[in-house]
């Protein structure tokens, strides 16, 4: 699983990717900071059944913490992106290959209006804006993918039949997107190898929207023109949720640093060490945001993306349905992320092809019922694949 931050220079990418990650990568007032992608390992929280089964689990892919399952996503950042970009503006959108294989994106935004569209300091930017453009770059970007070799396509027709939705699907492919959808919205918008760009970008944003799903993070929310501009975005993302991006990566440093209690996610922190001075005064800061907000919303960004956005759901599966554990006895080894309606045979799939042919049925956990390839999973779901 692999998630993206996109946005324009200084939203706040890489404090939020520092935040969910613990990376360390540079941040800074100035645009462009980052430039070559930064890469780490968030998490999404689930409740871990040991508690339900009172066990002791041995988590091999994940970790769990008092009872909270954390399972392993993979978040990138990238380059800033203005307003054409496709055209070459700001850094281009060449970089946007580094989130060729993302599952979906997360477009951090400047809730704040401080920052105008290419990321330099201003006030009162309307960060509707920014929804609206960011959408577009990406359209053009996959445009770009689709029409190279568009004059072959249009050559090969004068000559002989094409299967345009192959043709098309095989453009795309990287972009992890289905060949039954792309043939299908091939289809729906009657493109031809004739069709003009503006059909073109039409099919482009469909692919997008199919592909590249994106959840909103409405970022820099402590500072005060934020809460109105987080209403009047809300009237125009799909998916949308606020954060405190700085806050976040706050708490997680001074939790690292023995300061603090906290766990990610959670509205409150507990000072256990001697703070004083800036410190003590940012984190006095921090605690009033909470109070206000609940958490500072970076995790609950990741979690609503996975489970929401992507519709996932955990599977547990396991080798031996007493013990709930592995061949070695690990107990509750594996948290895996996989789509909600997914069968057993597809989970069967994604342990291991060999484990797939030979798939003779599954046990679930739980009910101790044995169940067959179609049976659909539920979230939470303990397994025992039988080969
Ligand atoms: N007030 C406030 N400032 C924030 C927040 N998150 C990030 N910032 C500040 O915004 C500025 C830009 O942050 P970066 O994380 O470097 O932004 P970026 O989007 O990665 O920028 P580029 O790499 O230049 O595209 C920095 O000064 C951060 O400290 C937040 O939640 N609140
Ligand atoms: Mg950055």
């Amino acid at each position: 699983m692999k998630i993206g931050c996109v946005g324009k220079p200084s939203s706040g990418k890489t404090t939020f990717l520092n935040a969910a990650t613990l990376v360390n990568a540079e941040t800074a007032s100035y645009t462009f900071t980052t430039i070559k992608p930064n890469q780490g390992t968030a998490f999404v929280r689930t409740k871990c059944p040991c508690q339900e089964f009172d066990v002791e689990c041995n988590p091999r892919n994940s970790k769990c913490i008092n009872g909270t399952r954390m399972v392993p996503v993979t978040l990138i950042d990238v380059a800033g992106l203005v307003p054409g970009a496709h055209e070459g503006k700001g850094m281009g959108n060449q970089f946007l290959s580094d989130l060729t294989d993302a599952d979906a994106l997360i477009h951090v935004v400047d809730a704040s209006g401080r920052t105008d569209e290419k990321g330099e300091p201003t006030e009162n930017h309307n960060p509707v804006k920014d929804i609206d453009f960011l959408e577009e770059e990406i359209d053009y970007w996959i445009l770009d993918i689709i029409k190279k070799d568009w004059d072959k396509l249009e050559r090969m027709a004068r000559t002989g039949d094409v299967d345009i939705g192959k043709y098309v699907y095989e453009r795309v492919s990287g972009l992890k997107v289905s060949e039954e959808i792309v043939k299908k919205i091939v289809k729906r918008l009657e493109i031809t190898p004739s069709s003009e760009e503006e059909e073109l970008f039409k099919l482009s944003k469909k692919i997008r929207e199919e592909n590249k799903p994106i959840m909103v993070a409405a970022n820099k929310m402590d500072l005060p023109e934020s809460e109105n501009n987080f209403d009047r975005m809300k009237e125009k993302a799909g998916h949308i949720l606020p954060c405190c991006a700085e806050a976040e990566l706050a708490l997680r440093e001074a939790e690292e640093q023995g300061l603090i209690d906290y766990f990610p996610g959670e509205s409150s922190f507990k000072i256990v060490e001697d703070v004083s001075g800036k410190k003590k005064k940012g984190l006095e800061f921090i605690r009033g945001y909470l109070d206000e907000s609940a958490s500072t919303g970076v995790q609950e960004v990741i979690d609503r993306t996975v489970f929401d956005l992507l519709d996932m759901i955990v599977v547990y599966p396991v080798e031996k349905e007493k013990k709930l554990s592995d061949r070695k006895g690990n107990v509750l080894p594996d948290a895996l992320l996989i789509k909600k309606g997914s069968t057993a045979l597809d989970l069967a799939e994604k342990i291991h092809s060999d484990i797939a042919e030979e798939f003779k049925g599954a046990i679930d956990c739980r009910t101790g019922r044995r169940v067959g390839k179609k049976h659909k999973l539920k979230n939470n779901d303990i397994i025992k694949i039988l080969v």
